[in-house]
């Protein structure tokens, strides 16, 4: 039996995973859910350097994800150059101080004070490694056509999930950092006109001495429904 078959002139590929019992697959979702409910945001980081194949997993994992007519609408710009992190970071401060101090609402100043957070951004040159999520709006086609993508927003809000879980299962952390306006990616890192800043993730271990607010998540009953 072939594993290979044409419908409607499209190559499809047989799929199948080994059917685990069922007693596994509860084992199974528990011990991920045990992993990744030990994920949390970090602003502390350590310059230990991490190798680059580390780096080059973590995104092809990211990329696993599932896009809108899967066109993978998404760059993933890996900055390791100091200089270039020292930029970024004067850049972001830059925007940061402005929305600290008079962009923000007093409300959402105050949703933040649990978190520590401020517009001193000192983990963007720390981190071994700042990883800038693109978002491609459309791709260039011939003579000027333009083709858009699908779903861009969803796609790459999944695929940066994907990299957080990745790096998490890694052993690394990470911080989702959204410097608000993001443009100045654009020019710092020199991306093309189809590309616009989605995310900014530094990735490292965490600090010697790192510390995290208390914060609970939500129970089961408040974020689940069944019918
Ligand atoms: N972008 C700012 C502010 C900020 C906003 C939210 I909502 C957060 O959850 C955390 C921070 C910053 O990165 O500091």
């Amino acid at each position: 039996m072939s594993d290979h078959k044409i419908i409607d002139n499209h190559p499809y590929i047989k799929y199948s995973l080994p059917q685990p019992e069922e007693k596994e697959i509860l084992e199974k979702s528990k011990a991920f859910y045990e992993k990744m409910e030990k994920r949390r945001s970090v602003r502390e980081f350590s310059d230990r350097p991490i190798p680059r194949e580390v780096i080059h997993n973590l995104i092809k994992t990211a990329s696993t994800a599932p896009s809108g007519a899967h066109k993978q609408p998404w760059t993933f710009c890996v900055v390791e150059n100091p200089e270039i992190k020292k930029q970024i970071r004067i850049a972001a401060e830059e925007e940061e101080r402005h929305s600290y101090k008079s962009r923000m609402s007093d409300s959402w100043l105050e949703d933040l004070k649990p978190l520590g957070t401020g517009w001193e951004k000192p983990f963007l040159e720390i981190a071994p490694y700042l990883i800038i999520v693109f978002k491609r709006t459309y791709e260039f086609g011939e003579e000027g056509k333009n083709k858009n993508n699908y779903y861009v927003q969803e796609s790459v809000g999944l695929a940066t999930g994907f990299l957080l879980a990745a790096i998490h299962n890694a052993g690394l952390v990470a911080l989702t950092h959204t410097p608000s306006p993001m443009n100045f990616l654009t020019k710092t890192l020199k991306r093309p006109e189809n590309e616009k800043p989605f995310m900014l993730i530094p990735v490292s271990y965490p600090a010697d001495d790192c510390w995290v607010p208390d914060l609970q998540r939500k129970e089961l009953d408040d974020i689940c429904v069944f019918y």
